[in-house]
């Protein structure tokens, strides 16, 4: 059985509503596992966080149980990745029994290998980030993340050996300097682990929200349950040909600020369960908002819901994925998408194709003529092996530039061949050979774009009167060409104008 693409997402603390942030994250996702299925099969996996403190704090504070709170806020969550036309293969709880179970067989085992061993844990911890720091690293005696208070814990608990896996970390980051990306978190993360690990407390006993710890007290600590979704979603010890189909992942995303707990804790819990490390952890920058990173705590998230019926889900994603290089920070603003909107998407794309469909209504009624030479699609025909090798390899605005090189192409085969002037002197097969390339040279537009715009270019391929070439290797639904004869429909604008002052 071939080995399938695995991407997945970091699962989201429903401690509240979802942000832009967290749209974004699964938008990249997305984005890969739809390019990576035209030539392979592909697995995408997202979901929820839904142990913790911080949760069981969340619903304590609306008057909930900590289930209850989960169970109504998850349709949220699936509706947001729904509102921004994510078809994800599965959604992971972890309140779910094949997650729990699945965790508990995971600690039972390591007990037993020694490598969770009990211990007494004193230090401090912060609740907002579930996350235990070294007096050492807390910037005025707060959280380095978020600025907020520590607590301090002391507990006997159960611990991880992480430090036993720190020569081998070493040795895998030198061998494989490619595994953490941007080469910055490498960086950072390799200064890490030369200054040394320790081993971490791995139970709690002063709160029940979690996962009970087989045969003793207290709860498995919540990062340690939730990076185990990514094998328990895909039936590690549960089906191992399924896990072995789909692991080692090849793309892990996570924001940068949890690049810690998949970078140096989560290979060495892999190592000690006896399995690979992943291909590949890309750990992306922030959406920020006045220099800050935009988040639920810090009150200045954004609606994604609003923000899709104001400019239209599929404008958005092309935004998340043009707007900077993939793996820096880069700042929300209102303005800057809607600028995007009209400049990319509505002026360069959008007038390409109506321009074509109205032409094609006013010389050919709407149908397709028959195809001539066409320079331009020949200089463009490497452009599917360009544009997969530049998304899969995370690099999106690069993606995206190169295929505006042939929206921007065939924008200017209209003002240098001016097929108005060709009608009016009936030099018909030249009009027909021009449209036709025009026709098809959106077409494969469509193809390219749709794993970043599926609704928009799947409406575009129904304007055409295209088939659908969803899955199809690009190179095949390139060599398809649009068939003479088809009756094309023209519709109002792909991409309406929107007003950049209106709020
Ligand atoms: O950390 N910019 O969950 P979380 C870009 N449950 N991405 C952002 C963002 C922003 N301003 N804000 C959030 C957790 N994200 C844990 C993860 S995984 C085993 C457990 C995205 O709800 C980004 O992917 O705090 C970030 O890492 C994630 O949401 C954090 O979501």
């Amino acid at each position: 059985m071939e080995r399938a693409y695995y991407v997945t997402t970091p699962i989201y603390y429903i401690s509240g509503n979802p942000h832009i942030g967290h749209a974004y994250t699964t938008v990249v996702a997305d984005v890969l596992a739809r390019t990576a299925r035209t030539i392979g099969p592909a697995f995408f996996l997202t979901g929820t966080d839904e142990h913790g403190q911080k949760v069981a704090n969340a619903a304590a504070a609306a008057g909930k149980t900590p289930q209850t709170w989960c169970d109504e806020l998850v349709p949220r969550w699936q509706s947001l990745f729904a509102a921004y036309h994510v078809a994800y293969d599965d959604f992971i709880r972890t309140t779910q029994q094949r997650h729990e179970h699945v965790v508990q067989r995971v600690f039972s085992a390591l007990r037993e290998r020694g490598d969770v061993y009990l211990g007494t844990y004193e230090g401090w911890y912060c609740v907002a980030d579930e996350t235990f720091w070294l007096e050492s690293k807390l910037v005025a005696g707060k959280c380095p993340t978020c600025g907020r208070d520590v607590q301090w814990l002391s507990e006997d608990d159960w611990f991880f050996a992480l430090s036993k896996y720190a020569p081998r970390l070493i040795e895998h980051y030198r061998a494989h300097p490619d595994w953490v990306r941007p080469q910055s978190v490498y960086n950072e993360m390799m200064a890490l682990l030369e200054e040394g690990l320790e081993d971490f407390s791995i139970s709690r006993s002063t709160f029940d929200w979690g996962i009970p710890i087989p045969d003793g007290s207290g709860v498995i600590y919540v990062w340690f349950d939730a990076l185990l979704n990514y094998i328990t979603a895909i039936g590690w010890s549960v089906d191992d040909a399924r896990f072995h189909r789909f692991w080692p992942a090849r793309v892990q995303l996570v924001g940068k600020e949890i690049a810690r707990f998949h970078t140096l804790v989560w290979p060495a819990v892999l190592w000690a369960l006896g399995e690979e490390a992943p291909e590949i952890v890309f750990a992306h920058g922030w959406i920020t908002v006045e220099g800050q990173k935009m988040g639920k705590s810090l009150g200045n998230a954004v609606d994604p819901f609003a923000l899709a019926d104001r400019f239209g889900a599929d404008s958005l994603r092309y935004f998340l994925l043009r707007e900077a290089p993939f793996g820096s920070d880069f700042s929300y603003s209102d303005t800057k998408i809607a600028q995007r909107h009209n400049s990319d998407l509505g002026n360069d794309f959008g007038n390409l194709v109506h321009r074509t469909l109205s032409m094609l209504q006013r010389y050919c009624g709407g149908i397709v003529p028959p195809a001539g030479e066409a320079p331009v699609l020949e200089r463009f025909a490497g452009l599917p092996l360009r544009v997969r090798n530049a998304t899969l390899d995370l690099r999106f605005r690069e993606s995206l530039e190169a295929i505006w090189e042939l929206v921007t192409a065939l924008n200017r085969t209209i003002e240098e061949r001016k097929p108005w002037t060709l009608h009016k002197e009936e030099r018909k097969r030249e009009l027909d050979a021009l449209l036709y390339e025009l026709c098809e040279g959106i077409r494969r537009l469509a193809v390219l774009l749709h794993p970043v715009m599926p609704e928009r270019m799947e409406e575009l391929w129904q304007r055409l009167g295209a088939g659908t070439p969803i899955g199809q290797a690009w190179e095949d639904a390139f060599a398809q060409r649009i068939a003479p004869g088809t009756l094309t429909t023209l519709r109002e604008p792909l991409f309406p104008r929107i007003d950049p002052a209106e709020e």
